[in-house]
């Protein structure tokens, strides 16, 4: 048996009930095939493909708070800290009832890879907590949030460890975290980043992960003789990704037509207006089916109870799919669905949305395809970005961020686009971003030694 399929047996056997993780890890392996075979003894020796997959360390804690009718409740919190060969950790913080360690697992191994493409210093970490934010009141909010930073704080600082926000953690709750890790440690630190304006945040991080994932299309389409402006697309998500995509779109002269939540989805053949949808979801924090209120020829539809799925945004007609609410949310039928009707890219906004045999059809049928790690990577690059106004004790202009995200994004698809060239696959963003991300890592773990 070759080192990969060998090290992919392991890594099932070892870690049978983290399904996401297994997933996320055979997504990878498949593609680093060409790079282990030619360095198949090296690696082998040095247990490059057994550690990469092992996390350096796992915590797992209690966050035990009061709700607003003085019951005490009990949640289960987790920091991964996968990898630190290239810099301190880094990576969000996932609040939802369905987070489990196999989840912030795939998550952090994602962010090691995606992390080294972003070319800035960052290891690769992930967070969170099987906590439900929905339907909790500002004071829930602020209590969970203390409690869950008391046991954090022990294990991250602004050169350990640096959380920010992903689903389900926004600027809110980074800045009711960021009060606590002040009180508690005494020190004024870039602990966090997507924090606000006033504390240490950066201009452009509340817009970045969806605009940069615009700037990759847009490059991607480009470098493949394809214009953005006149395309249309369909968004899944009405989160911070979701938002920002679609107003980015819209600037690049394409039109967005749907988007998601969990409990439905919208058409709207004038194009989401991205203003209308940000007052719903980010400010009153409700339901996408206000939308139609505001738009009245727009059309909602319900999703079935229970449903984690985005299907019908997928049979809409559209030239670009972009996937930006959670992790498998289009599989092989939706695949199907969005080839049969013409699809021209797909660009993953979230971590992992397409599964393993619809990102195989999509390859296969022509579909140009970016995965999440390289195309969603602007939200933690600006991440970066903040980490270091924070250590220069300066605030960039919002303009000066967005083109340094901007060429960011421009550099991570010609990294993807040049690996899979250089390794016989061209076309292949998926390879292409898996080999590039590895070959970085990879080369500091082996010039650190065995640790
Ligand atoms: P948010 O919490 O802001 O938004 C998530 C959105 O997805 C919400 O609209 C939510 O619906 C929706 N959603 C959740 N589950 C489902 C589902 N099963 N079907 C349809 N919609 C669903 O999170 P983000 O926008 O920050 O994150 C979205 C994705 O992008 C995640 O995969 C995250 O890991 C990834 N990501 C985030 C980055 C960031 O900087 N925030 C950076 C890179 C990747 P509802 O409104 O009903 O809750
Ligand atoms: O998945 C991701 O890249 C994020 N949630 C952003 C992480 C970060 O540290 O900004």
């Amino acid at each position: 048996m070759s080192y990969v399929d060998e090290v992919l047996e392991l890594v099932k056997e070892k870690n049978a009930s983290e399904p996401l993780f297994i997933q996320a890890v055979t997504e990878v392996f498949e593609s680093l095939k060409p790079v282990i075979e030619a360095n198949e003894a090296l690696y082998r020796r040095e247990a490059i493909l057994e550690r990469i997959t092992e996390p350096e360390r796992q915590i797992k804690f209690r966050v035990p708070w009061v709700d607003d009718n003085g019951q005490v409740r009990v949640n289960t919190g987790y920091r991964v800290q996968f990898n630190s060969a290239i810099g301190p950790y880094k990576g969000g913080l996932r609040l939802d009832k369905s987070v489990t360690l196999g989840m912030l697992k795939f998550l952090g191994f994602e962010q090691v890879f995606k992390n080294a493409l972003t070319t800035l210093p960052m290891g690769g970490g992930k967070g969170g907590c099987d906590f439900d934010p929905k339907g909790k009141s500002d004071r829930e909010i602020m209590a969970f949030c203390q409690s869950f930073m008391t046991e954090l704080c022990k294990h991250i600082g602004a050169d350990t460890d640096v959380p920010a926000g992903d689903l389900g953690t926004g600027g809110r709750e980074i800045g009711y975290m960021f009060g606590q890790y002040k009180r508690l440690k005494n020190v004024y630190e870039g602990v966090l980043t997507g924090k606000g304006l006033t504390f240490g945040g950066s201009l452009a991080r509340t817009e970045a992960t969806g605009y940069g994932l615009l700037y990759f299309t847009k490059e991607m389409l480009a470098c493949n003789g394809i214009d953005i402006a006149g395309k249309t697309a369909a968004v899944s998500g009405s989160g911070n990704v979701a938002i920002y995509a679609i107003q980015k779109a819209e600037q690049m002269g394409a039109k967005v037509v749907t988007c998601s939540d969990r409990k439905g989805w919208i058409y709207d053949p004038e194009g989401v207006d991205y203003k209308i949808l940000k007052d719903i979801k980010e400010v009153k924090r409700t339901s996408l089916a206000e939308y139609v209120n505001y738009r009245p020829n727009a059309k909602y539809t319900a999703k079935a109870e229970g449903d984690n799925m985005d299907h019908g945004v997928w049979t809409v007609k559209v030239d670009l799919a972009l996937p930006c609410g959670r992790e498998n949310t289009i599989d092989l039928e939706d695949a199907k669905n969005l080839v049969a009707n013409g699809v021209t890219a797909v660009a993953e906004g979230a971590n992992m949305p397409t599964n393993l045999e619809a990102t195989k059809y999509f390859q296969e049928n022509g579909v140009l395809f970016a995965p999440g790690k390289a195309s969603n990577a602007g939200g933690v690059a600006t991440s970066g970005l903040e980490m270091s106004q924070n250590s220069e004790r300066l605030s960039w202009s919002f303009e000066e961020v967005d083109a340094k995200l901007h060429d960011i994004m421009v550099s991570i698809f010609h990294a993807a686009d040049d690996a899979a060239k250089k390794y016989g696959m061209e076309g292949n963003y998926v390879a292409g971003a898996n080999i590039a991300g590895f070959e970085k890592v990879v080369n500091a773990m082996l010039a650190q030694g065995v640790c």
